[in-house]
Formats: C-alpha cells, sequence, structure tokens
C-alpha cells in the first residue's frame, strides 16, 4: 500500500515527506522530482515568496545508486526564507516572544484553527495551514507519477478558467504550448484576458481563482472497485483533490454538465475496436475515465474550482481574536493568483491515487514483479471473443 506524510511550517527550516510503499528497482532521482517543484512555483499571478524560493527536495532515503530500495523515502524540501524567520519561528522560546498575529483572515483557516486547537496567536495555524505545504506534495506526487510512468501512464493539467474568463481550446491540447503558458491555458485568447484579469484585480487588492483539469492518459482499466465506498476511484481522487488548499468543488469528465443531459446524451457509447493497441473503444470521454468507481480505460480527466486566495493586499473587514473589535483581516504577502500552481498539485495528488490503486492492483515488491503482474493482466483485457481469457 502506497502512502505518505508530510510535516513542516511554511516558514519553519522546511518540508519534510516520506513516502512508502513504493516497489524497488524504480529509477528515481533528484532532477526529476526537481522539475515538478519548478513547475508548481511558476503561473502568472504568484508572490514575493515564489522569489525566495529555488524548491528542491533532498532525498534523505530509500534511494540507493539512482535505485528505489522499497523502504520508506524521506525527502527534505528546505525553506530558504526561514533564514528571515528564525527568530518568529525559533523551536526554542526566545526572550522576547514574537508579536502575535491576531487579525482573522475571513476564509483562511485562522479562525477555526485558533479555536480547534486553544491558539491566541494565529500564526500557530497559518504556518501549517499555507499552501507551502503543497511542495512537500509535489515531491511525493513526483514518485508516483515516475512509477506510474513506468507503465505509460502520462500526467498533464491546463487551466480553463481564471477570474471569469474561460479557455475555449481548440482540438488537441498541446501540452508543450501549455507549459510555455504564463497562465498554464491552452488558449492564447483566453490566456492573454486571464492576464489581464490578474492584472486588474491586483490593482484592486484583490485576488482571482479558477479552474484547472488535470489528465492522466493510459489509465489502465479496473482500477478502484465498485464493491466498497472508500475503494471507489472517483471518490478517491476527488478526496484527494478536494484536500489541496483553496480548493472547493471537484468535477470528473463533464460531471456538472451532464446533470442538464439525458441519459442518451451522457453516456459513452462503446464500439467495436478499430485501433488494435486499445482492447476497448468508446466514443466519446464524457465519463472522465472512472465508471462504477473504477478506471474505464480512457484517459481521467478532472476539473476542479480554486476559490481565489483569502490573504487580500486590500484586506476584508474582520475582527480581532484578542479584543473582538473591528479591523482589517492580517496581511504579510501574497500571491494574486495560484491556479496554474493547483494544476501541477492536481497532478501530483492524482498520481498519488493512481499509484496506490495500481498498487492495489498489481503489487509487487520489486518493480519488475510489478511489471509482470501488470503485464498478464492486460493480456486478459479485451472482449472474451478474441480469445484473451482471465
Ligand atoms: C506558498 C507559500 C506561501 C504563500 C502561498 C503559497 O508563502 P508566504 O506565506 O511566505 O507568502 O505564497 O500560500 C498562501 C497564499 C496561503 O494563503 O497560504 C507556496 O509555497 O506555494
Amino acid at each position: 500500500m502506497l502512502r505518505f506524510l508530510t510535516a513542516g511550517e511554511s516558514h519553519g527550516k522546511g518540508l519534510t515527506v516520506i513516502v512508502e510503499g513504493v516497489p524497488a528497482g524504480l529509477p528515481l532521482d533528484e532532477a526529476y522530482i526537481r522539475a515538478q517543484l519548478a513547475r508548481r512555483q511558476r503561473g502568472y499571478g504568484r508572490g514575493g515568496r515564489m522569489q525566495i524560493e529555488q524548491d528542491y527536495a533532498e532525498i534523505l532515503s530509500g534511494v540507493r545508486q539512482g535505485l528505489t530500495l522499497g523502504t520508506p523515502i524521506a525527502m527534505l524540501v528546505r525553506n530558504k526564507d526561514w533564514e528571515n524567520w528564525q527568530e518568529v519561528m525559533s523551536i526554542t522560546p526566545t526572550e522576547e516572544p514574537p508579536k502575535a498575529v491576531t487579525r482573522l483572515r475571513p476564509g483562511h483557516a485562522d479562525l477555526a484553527g485558533a479555536m480547534k486547537y486553544g491558539q491566541s496567536d494565529v500564526r500557530n495555524i497559518l504556518e501549517r495551514a499555507s499552501a507551502r505545504e503543497t511542495a512537500a506534495r509535489v515531491a511525493a506526487g513526483a514518485v508516483a507519477r515516475r512509477f506510474l510512468g513506468e507503465f505509460g501512464m502520462a500526467f498533464h493539467s491546463h487551466v480553463t478558467c481564471i477570474g471569469g474568463v474561460w479557455a475555449r481550446p481548440q482540438g488537441a491540447i498541446d501540452w508543450a504550448r501549455v507549459e510555455e503558458s504564463p497562465v498554464h491555458c491552452a488558449d492564447p485568447e483566453a490566456e492573454r484576458q486571464m492576464m489581464e484579469a490578474i492584472d486588474a484585480a491586483k490593482e484592486a487588492g484583490d485576488t482571482v481563482g479558477g479552474v484547472v483539469q488535470v489528465m492522466v492518459e493510459n489509465v489502465p482499466i479496473g482500477l478502484g472497485s465498485h464493491v466498497q465506498w472508500d475503494r471507489r476511484l472517483d471518490g478517491l481522487i476527488a478526496q484527494a483533490l478536494m484536500s489541496i488548499n483553496a480548493v472547493k468543488a471537484v468535477s470528473i469528465g463533464d460531471g456538472w454538465e451532464s446533470a442538464n443531459w439525458r441519459g442518451s446524451q451522457t453516456h459513452d457509447v462503446i464500439e467495436p475496436v478499430t485501433d488494435p493497441s486499445r482492447p476497448w473503444q468508446r466514443k466519446t470521454n464524457r465519463a472522465g475515465g472512472t465508471e462504477g468507481g473504477m478506471s474505464d480505460g480512457m484517459s481521467l480527466v478532472v476539473s476542479f474550482a480554486v476559490k481565489p486566495i483569502s490573504t487580500l493586499s486590500k484586506p476584508l473587514p474582520s475582527v480581532d481574536l484578542a479584543t473582538g473589535e473591528t479591523v482589517q483581516a492580517h496581511y504579510e504577502r501574497s500571491d494574486v493568483c495560484q491556479v496554474p500552481a493547483a494544476g501541477v498539485i492536481g497532478e501530483a495528488m492524482a498520481a498519488l491515487v493512481l499509484a496506490r490503486c495500481f498498487l492495489e492492483k498489481f503489487g509487487g515488491d520489486h518493480l519488475e514483479e510489478t511489471r509482470r503482474n501488470f503485464t498478464a493482466y492486460m493480456k486478459t483485457v479485451g472482449p472474451r471473443g478474441r480469445g484473451q481469457h482471465v
């Protein structure tokens, strides 16, 4: 079973992550993980922090001579900004106690966290609630992605909306263009308008959210299961994406749109196979790659909505935690738009869920054992009349 845990505060020494359950024999290096971390840092509308950091995950364990050992993989992403926060974030008490953050930000974890954990300094909540933690998830996700890449799976994301501007990409998505795009968007016209929306929000001291679509190609049929609620792939994917900071909605395939359609317009017709490289063929992929809680052999297509960041340079009215009086919410610095970065985090979370389901299906303590199991299974997949019996 693949699992991972992260630790670390936004302005502490760094973020750590342990990924357990990766089979032995997987080629893995820091450069591969670094490339994913760099993608997370990019995007028009990010704030000052990303100028300070150059995220790098140092592998501390679980890899030897370029190959995983099957042991827990521990990684450390140092916070460069720690240098500026050593007093405030000191592990041992300082002579002068740091000034408490008390001006609650509507929309952040400040209020509920302070109540739940009995804190009078909101910093004790916001440091961990910060989306800085997602750097550790992307490092873990890079390991999962590297593993699934061995089986042909490819992960992408593109931004379909920022600040009410919707992309209308024509035809197949040009992923190289998306990577080059400052807002990770496939539609050049929408890209321009999205950047204008970010500029306008910045000018107004405000923030903008949007929608990202994650796509995973070559997902084998049969990951997840229909037999129990907590084994359904769609449910696992939704939970993982919803757990990303600021995500407020998840839609698989044409999930939201299908509420308006009839069944005959919604479901993906099963066709006789004309492409011999595929065991099954569907006319459309409105289901977004899952049916009955299992992958159906089509690409996984999931969209999720990211709300605008709650730290505003022109803060909303709020209440001071210490005095109960009306104040302006706390502001140090923030991003105006984090939607492109959310896509990279979404890819990482999808990879972690899919790797877990993949290992549940195929097992294997060494990559070659997993590969044998996978290859044997794939030979059984297809119309029974083709002689591919289980
Ligand atoms: C982030 C680091 C944070 C924020 C952002 C995400 O750094 P800092 O708080 O030092 O500016 O830029 O987090 C938020 C916007 C938030 O509200 O928590 C990162 O590494 O992604």
